[in-house]
């Protein structure tokens, strides 16, 4: 069998299955293939990658006979996607599987923000409520104008269930879709000046970099920014800026340029929702997405098209 060389932190169950059924041997990290002796890295074919960072060019360069990368994760900027297409490498991703979890986690960000709820827990943790004055008011989720800035398989998930908020909807696409109802803008700044709040669900990658740019953020004024995407989409110092002036009330934040070590003014910060991407990071989809991960792997090496291929 062509060799499989599975690369990323994997859980006990993708790392137990991915050696059951591809006897693949597993490294921590793309940077690692490079230690390889030459001709092991010689014989892979295909290489099962989790991770953020690092699927280079010169990576692949060290795998002469790489055919197939596929990835855990629907999201693929970790990958230099035009260096594996001139390598002739196809690529998967694992999409659909996880639009629910990363959907529900970025109502539930725009949810505690407006209302603040995290304070709020840190406040009666600290016995507040007992000593006098309730909790200080916030401001009401339901009804609030919404972006959502793309509207792909992730961005549809997030305005379903903000149209169940009676959320009115507007988003950002480079073209309409056929979503009677939802109001289309061309640009992010048009988009951010017509609504309350923001969700980033765009792609990551060269084509989204800054995205949400000083002017998107300045045009959003008093309201929520939440990211599920990628902290890349950001300008991050012109959002840490408008949160430590107060100028945006606050953002939701499951993704960061600098993860798994965010900018440490992030830290300093009460109106902020912080996590360390966990947005599909639930058992039932984790399990979806190694499956669909070995899915891809064993149609390629069968000589079968790819199921979800990226390129
Ligand atoms: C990660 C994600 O893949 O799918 C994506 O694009 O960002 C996540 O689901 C997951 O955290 C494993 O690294």
């Amino acid at each position: 069998m062509a060799q499989v060389l599975a690369v990323g932190p994997y859980s006990e169950l993708d790392a137990t299955a991915l050696t059951r059924d591809f006897a693949a041997p597993l490294l921590e990290s793309a940077e690692d293939v490079t230690a390889l002796p030459e001709a092991e890295r010689a014989n892979v074919a295909a290489l099962a990658f989790l991770g953020h960072k690092g699927l280079t060019a010169q990576v692949m360069d060290q795998l002469p006979n790489l055919r197939f990368i596929t990835n855990f994760g629907v999201g693929y900027d970790a990958i230099d996607i035009p260096a594996a297409t001139a390598r002739g490498i196809t690529v998967t991703n694992t999409p659909e599987v996880l639009n629910d979890d990363v959907a529900d986690l970025a109502v539930a960000l725009l949810v505690m923000e407006n209302r603040r709820l995290n304070s709020a827990e840190t406040w009666m943790r600290a016995g507040e409520w007992a000593k006098g004055p309730e909790y200080a008011l916030q401001r009401k989720m339901s009804g609030r104008k919404v972006g959502v800035l793309g509207l792909g398989r992730i961005g549809r998930e997030i305005a379903d269930r903000l149209a169940a908020f009676k959320s009115e909807i507007h988003y950002f696409s480079r073209s309409e879709k056929q979503t009677p109802g939802w109001q289309w803008h061309s640009d992010p700044v048009a988009l951010a000046q017509a609504v309350d709040d923001l969700v980033i669900a765009v792609v990551g990658g060269p084509e989204t970099e800054g995205l949400v740019s000083r002017d998107v953020i300045a045009a959003l004024g008093d309201g929520i920014i939440v990211n599920i995407a990628r902290g890349s989409v950001i300008d991050e110092s012109a959002l840490l800026d408008a949160l430590e002036t107060g100028q945006l009330r606050g953002a939701g934040l499951d993704v960061f340029r600098g993860e798994p070590k965010p900018d440490p003014r992030f830290f300093g910060l009460a109106n902020v929702t912080l996590l360390p991407h966990v947005g599909s990071a639930t058992h039932e989809t984790r399990a979806a997405m190694g499956e669909l991960q070995r899915a891809n792997l064993r149609a390629l090496l069968d000589g079968q098209p790819a199921i979800t291929p990226v390129n």
